[in-house]
């Protein structure tokens, strides 16, 4: 259980070198700042959300236990894995076996956490 952060961490980082590998084949012959507006509103429309079933709720370390599809904008697949949660979310309201959509941001860490959670049935 403790490993199954493993996968996202690589492949986060394989997303984060493809994005790099793009601003910077793109970023220097259009610095303007019309151009980095529309990068910027690319990024906001693209948060990170998926969906999935909640199996393991720990409030005291803030993480969820949950099996998630695959999340579009992160190139992630589906797996199950902890996710940390931001302190904003209300955890009283998650139980064991619910089907919840989310957003991810980034923690203070720069890994993902879990910055929104609504039920989806
Ligand atoms: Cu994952």
């Amino acid at each position: 259980m403790q490993n199954v952060n493993r996968p996202c961490n690589a492949l986060r980082l394989a997303s984060i070198a493809t994005i790099l590998a793009i601003v910077s084949a793109t970023a220097a012959p259009r610095a303007t700042a019309a151009g980095a507006e529309t990068r910027l509103q690319v990024a906001q429309a693209e948060k990170p959300s998926g969906q999935g079933t909640v199996n393991k709720i720990d409030a005291a370390a803030r993480k969820l236990n949950i099996t998630h599809g695959p999340i579009a904008a992160l190139k992630w697949p589906g797996m199950t894995m902890d996710f940390g949660v931001a302190s904003g979310v209300d955890l009283g309201a998650v139980k064991p076996g619910a089907k919840i959509g989310f957003t991810l941001g980034r923690g203070s860490d720069g890994m993902y956490v879990i910055d929104a959670v609504k039920p989806t049935e």
